[in-house]
C-alpha cells in the first residue's frame, strides 16, 4: 500500500485564492499506481484563504456559518477537479469528503477505507471543513488523515508532496538553506517554521511525518518532479528527504 498527500501549495498557487494547477496534478496522476493507494489532497488557495477570513479554528460563533459553508463547497470544487483528472489517467479515485465520515474530537471511523480499498478503488480524502464535538466547527488537514490512513493501513511507502525538495535545515528560501535528505524520526529537527498555514505550517507537518514514521517510510517530495515519485515508487534514489 502507498499513502500520498498532494499539498495545498502544489495543486494550487498559494496566494492566489482557488488558482488551480491542473498541468501539475494532470503530471503527478500519470505516475500514480492504479491500485493499493491511498490519496489525500490539502486545501491550498481553496480552503486557507477563507478558512483565515472566517477565523474557522477559533470555533463556532453563528456569523461564521455562510463562510464555513463557502469553504465547504470551495473543497468540494477543488476535490471535483482533481477527481476528474484521475479518472481520465484510469485511476478508480472515489471520493471520501471527511466532515460527512466524523465528527472531529471522535476518533475517525476508518472502516469505509478498507472496504473500499479492498474491492480495488482508490480512495480520495482532503483536508476539509469538520465539525467538531466541542468548538463546533473546525479544520480538518489533510496531515491529521494522513496520521489516521498510516495508522490504520501501514503503508510500505508515504510520500508528501510540497512545492520545495523536501525538508530543509531553515527556510528554503534563505540563503545557505540546506536539504535534509535523511532525518531520523527520534531526532528532534533544526527546521524552519516560518511558512504558516491556519492547520500549523510545517513544524505541526514534520511532527505529523515523524509519527507516520513509526509505521511507514515517509518522503517528502517536490510535486513538480512527478519523476522523483516514480524513482520513489520504483525503489531507486532521487532528491528530497526520506523520515526512518
Ligand atoms: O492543507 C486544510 O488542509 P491542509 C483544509 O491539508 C482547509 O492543511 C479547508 C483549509
Amino acid at each position: 500500500m502507498i499513502l500520498i498527500k498532494m499539498g495545498g501549495s502544489v495543486i494550487s498557487d498559494k496566494g492566489k485564492y482557488k488558482k488551480f494547477r491542473e498541468e501539475t496534478v494532470r503530471r503527478i496522476a500519470g505516475v500514480l499506481p492504479k491500485e493499493k493507494l491511498l490519496l489525500v489532497h490539502g486545501g491550498g488557495s481553496f480552503g486557507h484563504v477563507l478558512a483565515h477570513k472566517y477565523r474557522i479554528r477559533e470555533g463556532y460563533e453563528k456569523w461564521k456559518i455562510l463562510g464555513f459553508s463557502e469553504i465547504g463547497r470551495d473543497m468540494e470544487e477543488l476535490n471535483l477537479k482533481i477527481l476528474k483528472i484521475l479518472i481520465e489517467e484510469k485511476i478508480p479515485a472515489v471520493s471520501i469528503p471527511p466532515h460527512a465520515l466524523f465528527i472531529m474530537g471522535d476518533e475517525p471511523n476508518m472502516d469505509i477505507f478498507h472496504f473500499i480499498v479492498d474491492l480495488n478503488f482508490v480512495p480520495l480524502t482532503f483536508g476539509d471543513i469538520i465539525f467538531h464535538r466541542s468548538k463546533g466547527i473546525e479544520i480538518c488537514s489533510g496531515d491529521y488523515l494522513m496520521l489516521h490512513l498510516a495508522r490504520e493501513f501501514k503503508p510500505e511507502k508515504t510520500i508528501f508532496l510540497t512545492d520545495v525538495d523536501g525538508i530543509y535545515d531553515k527556510d528554503p528560501g534563505e540563503p545557505g538553506a540546506k536539504l535534509i535528505s535523511v532525518l531520523e524520526r527520534n531526532v528532534e529537527p533544526e527546521t524552519s517554521t516560518k511558512v504558516k498555514d491556519v492547520t500549523g505550517g510545517i513544524a505541526y507537518k514534520i511532527e505529523i511525518m515523524r509519527k507516520i514514521a513509526r509505521y511507514s517510510k515517509v518522503y517528502v517530495l517536490n510535486g513538480f518532479h512527478p519523476e522523483r515519485v516514480k524513482k520513489v515508487l520504483d525503489g531507486e534514489e532521487t532528491i528530497g528527504t526520506v523520515i526512518i
